[in-house]
């Protein structure tokens, strides 16, 4: 049997974390968890939790790490005996340190891109709630403005994707990730990608994935796109 692999993926709001993990995910097998994925399906089911973290998210704040914790480690545990890819959790240190209590990451991909290329992303930026798919208008339209190329439901755009909302959110980013970034160097398993365009980096992660999968486990690297 193939050797499991968990594998997570950082960077700052709209640093394409969602776009190349489903292009992993589609190509490597993986299963895909995405944090912002299950907050709002928690948001939109109106449960207790729901309603709590409806006060962060539609603040741009961190959801507190206890309700984070509550909300990923049981779906990780469901994983047991599965190949998976974490977008966005864990997010802080301490996270990082509930996650390690319950399995190993064998890598990690921090995306290290530009301020104003997240800025002009995000304000062009618009999502179907209900699945979590996200468009831009220039870089991945819908097939039908404003429609969900597989529902064909109204596409929204989502408050945290406005600018003043967007600095916090990069402020926040920042000052959580740096310990987090220093944790997974220190174990050898983090890589990071910089750059402007998902296309160019993408080829990149997908031969650094191929090579990962093939042949674990491997000591530390660094890859830096051109
Ligand atoms: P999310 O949902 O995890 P963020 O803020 O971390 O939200 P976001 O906004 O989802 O990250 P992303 O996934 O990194 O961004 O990027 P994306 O959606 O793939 O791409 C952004 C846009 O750019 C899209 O429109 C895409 O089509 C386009 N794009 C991609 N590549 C390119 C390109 O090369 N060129 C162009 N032109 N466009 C491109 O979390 C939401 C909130 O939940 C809470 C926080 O409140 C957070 O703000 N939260 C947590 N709180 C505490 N702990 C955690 N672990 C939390 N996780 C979530
Ligand atoms: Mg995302």
């Amino acid at each position: 049997m193939a050797k499991l692999f968990r594998a997570a993926i950082m960077g700052p709001p709209g640093s394409g974390k969602g776009t190349i993990s489903r292009r992993i995910a589609q190509s490597f097998g993986l299963q895909y968890l995405s944090s912002g994925h299950f907050l709002r399906e928690s948001i939109a089911a109106n449960t207790e939790a729901g309603l709590l973290v409806r006060t962060y998210v539609e603040r741009s704040m961190l959801v507190p790490d206890h309700l984070m914790t509550r909300l990923m480690l049981p779906r990780l545990e469901q994983l047991i005996g599965h190949s998976w890819l974490l977008d966005g959790f864990p997010r802080t240190l301490s996270q990082a340190r509930e996650m390690n209590s319950l399995c190993q990451l064998d890598l990690v991909i921090s995306l290290i891109i530009p301020y104003e290329t997240l800025r002009e992303r995000l304000s062009d930026r618009w999502s179907h709630p209900a699945s979590g798919r996200v468009y831009n208008m220039g870089f991945n339209p819908p097939r039908v403005q404003g429609k969900d190329d597989i529902t064909g439901e109204p596409l929204v755009q989502q408050d945290d994707d406005k600018p003043e909302a967007l600095m916090a959110r990069l402020r926040h980013y920042k000052d959580v990730a740096k310990p987090v970034i220093d944790l997974y160097k220190s174990q050898g398993i983090l890589h990071s990608f910089s750059g402007t365009d998902t296309d160019r980096i993408w080829p990149y992660i997908n031969s650094l994935l191929s090579t990962k999968m093939n042949t674990q486990p491997a000591g530390e690297s660094r890859t830096r796109t051109p």
